[in-house]
């Protein structure tokens, strides 16, 4: 089905995807989507300003209540499920089921948000003086910008979106110029739950398309008392500072250089097909997939041998078809820094296989590549860059000291997993001196997270949690009260001040 049915399904005016200036292309054969508008700078501050009046009033709604919009929401995306998954595999190149699963993802946030907005609870805590309370109580916090990357048009903002909304919070998007009709759809659907509920406030949502100029503006803007920003460590290096410099809070969620350990003891048909879906799936451009592995010598052969084999019948192809597995890179730009890699890779000795251009008859402008496994030799021992394109640096290791150690020695912290049937090796991964990553797995790969748990990492990955878990304080504000019940003043610490 072509966009425009799609987006008329989805509830957006058709007038929205004709006669704007920017060409929105599908990566699957170069097409044009739509021509859409870009936000301008007067836009995005009427859209700001709008927010800002929104949270004033938003703020007061009962958060139960502010549950019931995101409650209407969920089961928007419930029934629209099969339509906006496939505009992300129009949009991004996705295939089908991984489009479908990105809204089960916002669907499945939605449900937690929903329950959330019971439990956005407090503490009561024991005070020192007599005769008095110390309280603490979690406030909405202001507008919230959320900036998102192409990878994940629609779910990543819903992360952020849903536990904002119950929260209390008011929300501005920029999506990826990549991806500005998922946004634009997702923001029609959020209009229609709004529909009909009286205490939502006009301009309580807002979706600003355009470049990396309104990111900046995001940034820069003081109103937004939170940036939550999806993308590379170069944008985050951009505007995590310019966040800092106004004092304002920011959630990164940034690059991953996401490894696994396959040890002696491991199950390696389970490993297999986890490195796979992990490393060659989502056409490697998933913030968690997988990019290094580190197998120990004695299993090498066996894993690379049947890894080879995998990744030579992989079928690469139109996402839309049912038998494809990996769909088509985002870009040119994307294709050319996979080669890049590989050839760095060549040159250091390595032997890669597969990494080829693929389809380019068939689909003269659109970018389809054979998922590469690079096997390195004792002498190269790491690999530090994330290449957002299917490449798997695969090393061997003897010591599995040896190998947490070299898995921790990169710049980013995002996701990790060890295959091994041994629970000392597992625990050994999971403790304070194992994987430096916010997601530490045990035989599972290292994409794919669910919803529930806090998700994000450390180190140059930004540090910014998101999701489940405890991640919505995030979008709060704290306010700590003592309350004096008694008729006297006693002062803490037993300080006297008598007047
Ligand atoms: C991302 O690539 O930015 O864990 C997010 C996963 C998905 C989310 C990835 N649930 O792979």
């Amino acid at each position: 089905m072509d966009a425009r049915t799609l987006c008329a399904r989805l509830g957006l005016d058709p007038g929205v995807l004709a006669g704007g200036e920017q060409a929105v292309l599908s990566p699957i054969d170069g097409s044009v989507l739509a021509q859409i508008a870009w936000a301008s700078p007067a836009r995005a501050e009427d859209r700001i300003a709008r927010a800002a009046a929104a949270f004033a009033a938003w703020r007061q709604v009962p958060a139960p209540r502010r549950g019931e919009l995101v409650r209407r929401f969920g089961a928007l995306l419930r029934e629209h499920k099969v339509s906006l998954g496939a505009l992300v595999t129009l949009e991004c190149g996705k295939i089908r089921s991984e489009g479908e699963g990105e809204v089960q993802e916002m669907i499945d946030i939605c449900d937690f948000a929903v329950g959330l907005s019971r439990q956005l609870h407090g503490l009561t805590i024991a005070s020192e003086r007599p005769g008095h309370a110390l309280r603490e109580s979690w406030h909405p916090l202001g507008v919230v910008g959320i900036v998102t990357a192409f990878n994940f048009p629609v779910a990543v903002w819903a992360w952020n979106a849903a536990l904002a909304l119950v929260c209390g919070d008011a929300i501005v998007w920029k999506p990826s110029e990549r991806t500005p009709l998922c946004a634009l759809a997702c923001q029609s659907l959020l209009e229609q739950a709004a529909a009909g509920l009286e205490d939502v406030p006009a301009g309580l949502s807002a979706v600003l398309p355009g470049g990396p100029e309104l990111g900046l503006l995001l940034a820069d803007d003081r109103r937004l008392a939170l940036v939550s920003a999806t993308g590379s460590c170069a944008m985050g290096r951009v505007l995590a500072p310019r966040i800092a410099q106004r004092f304002g809070r920011s959630i990164l969620e940034l690059g991953g250089n996401n490894a696994v350990i396959v040890t002696p003891s491991a199950d390696l048909e389970l490993a297999l097909r986890a490195i796979v879906f992990g490393a060659a799936g989502t056409a490697g451009q998933r913030c968690t997939s997988t990019r290094r592995l580190f197998v120990h010598a004695q299993v090498r052969a066996a894993l690379l041998s049947r890894l080879r084999a995998v990744y030579a019948r992989i079928v690469v192809g139109d996402p839309r078809e049912a038998a494809t597995l990996v769909g088509p890179l985002i870009d040119r730009g994307a294709f050319e820094r996979m080669q890049a890699a590989l050839a760095a890779a060549r040159a250091q000795g390595a032997s890669v296989h597969g990494g080829g251009r693929v389809l380019a008859e068939r689909f003269p402008h659109a970018w389809y590549a054979r998922p590469a496994l690079v096997e390195h030799g004792p002498a190269v021992r790491n690999s530090s860059e994330e290449v957002f394109a299917p490449v798997l640096h695969c090393f061997d290791y003897e010591d599995l000291d040896e190998a947490i150690a070299r898995h921790n020695a990169v710049p980013q912290g995002l996701s990790s997993a060890i295959f091994t049937n041994d629970l000392r090796e597992a625990e050994r991964f999971l403790s304070a001196a194992g994987s430096d990553c916010g997601i530490a797995n045990v035989n599972a790969g290292t994409s794919g997270a669910e919803i529930g748990g806090a998700f994000g990492g450390e180190k140059e990955t930004g540090g910014g949690r998101e999701a489940g878990s405890d991640a919505w304080r995030a979008y709060m504000r704290r306010s700590t009260a003592t309350i004096n019940y008694s008729a006297a003043l006693p002062l803490a610490q037993g300080v006297s001040f008598d007047v």
